[in-house]
């Protein structure tokens, strides 16, 4: 088992969606993501542990060889295909069609930030777990939260940044938030915030991961 998730681990990095994909030319004909995720379900491995000690021991990896200069746009973009092909997938595993919905939550990558694999996880996390996810991408700026906080009745709010320079842009959605009299709760997450950085900028709650988020929604707004 250890063995298919280190290999599944590789896969990402290397952005091998199957075992028909021509990238990267020496891993063709090889196992991609989606037979080793057939090999680890069908052993009963948790999607958790898929998740865990596959898909983000993987990105990890991307993240270390992109900051030091040894991987490359084009080929963090095949990781992330890789990955959100991946989460596809999983995202079968969990029949949130078959479970009570327990509320709306609206999740956003902020303005200037192209980011969201770490949405697209608390998404399928939540959803997954009984929530309504609404998803309004990337790039999206207070205006566009606020429009649909007037079409629909939302418990919560869930922020995501990765560059240092857009979680500043958080700051901004919750001040707008609040001047328009909305008092839906904002969580905020993503690699570069913090929660003394939510404490700064009036977040309602930070976790460094999507079932912090998931508890607290479960515990408070449920
Ligand atoms: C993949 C990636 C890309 C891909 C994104 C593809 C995609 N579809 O998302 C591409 C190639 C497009 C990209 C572009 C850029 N990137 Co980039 N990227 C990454 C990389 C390698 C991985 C990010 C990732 O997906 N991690 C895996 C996910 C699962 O982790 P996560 O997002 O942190 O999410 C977890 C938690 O944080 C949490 N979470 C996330 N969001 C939320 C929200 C809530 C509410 C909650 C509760 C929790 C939560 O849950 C998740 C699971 O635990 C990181 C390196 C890194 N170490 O993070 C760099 C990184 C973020 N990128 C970086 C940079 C510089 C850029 C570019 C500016 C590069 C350039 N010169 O153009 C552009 C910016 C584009 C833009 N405007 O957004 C820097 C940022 C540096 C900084 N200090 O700001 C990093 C850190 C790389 C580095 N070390 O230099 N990037």
């Amino acid at each position: 088992m250890i063995d298919l998730l280190n290999q599944l681990a590789i896969c990402i990095e290397k952005g091998k969606i199957n075992s028909q994909s021509k990238i990267p030319a020496d891993m063709a004909g090889k196992d991609g993501v989606e037979e080793l995720i057939d090999k680890l379900l069908r052993l009963n491995i948790p999607s958790k542990t898929i998740i865990e000690d596959g898909l983000l021991k993987g990105m990890t990896v991307v993240g270390e060889k992109f900051r030091d200069g040894k991987l490359f746009i084009p080929n963090v973009l095949f990781s992330a295909k890789a990955m959100n092909h991946a989460m596809d997938i999983l995202k079968k595993q969990f029949p949130s069609d078959q479970l009570q919905i327990k509320g709306k939550v609206i999740l956003a990558t902020v303005k200037g930030d192209l980011h969201n694999i770490g949405k697209n996880l608390v998404k399928m996390i939540l959803e997954g777990n009984g929530w309504e996810v609404i998803d309004l991408g990337v790039d999206v700026d207070s205006e566009k939260i606020i429009q649909k906080l007037k079409e629909t009745d939302v418990k919560a709010i869930g922020l995501s940044a990765l560059l240092t320079t857009t979680m500043l842009n958080m700051k901004g959605i919750i001040e707008d938030l609040r001047n328009n009299g909305i008092k839906v709760p904002v969580a905020i997450g993503g690699a570069p915030v913090s929660k003394k950085f939510a404490e700064e900028i009036n977040a309602d709650f930070y976790s460094p991961d999507p079932s912090g988020f998931l508890d607290y929604l479960n515990n408070n707004l449920n």
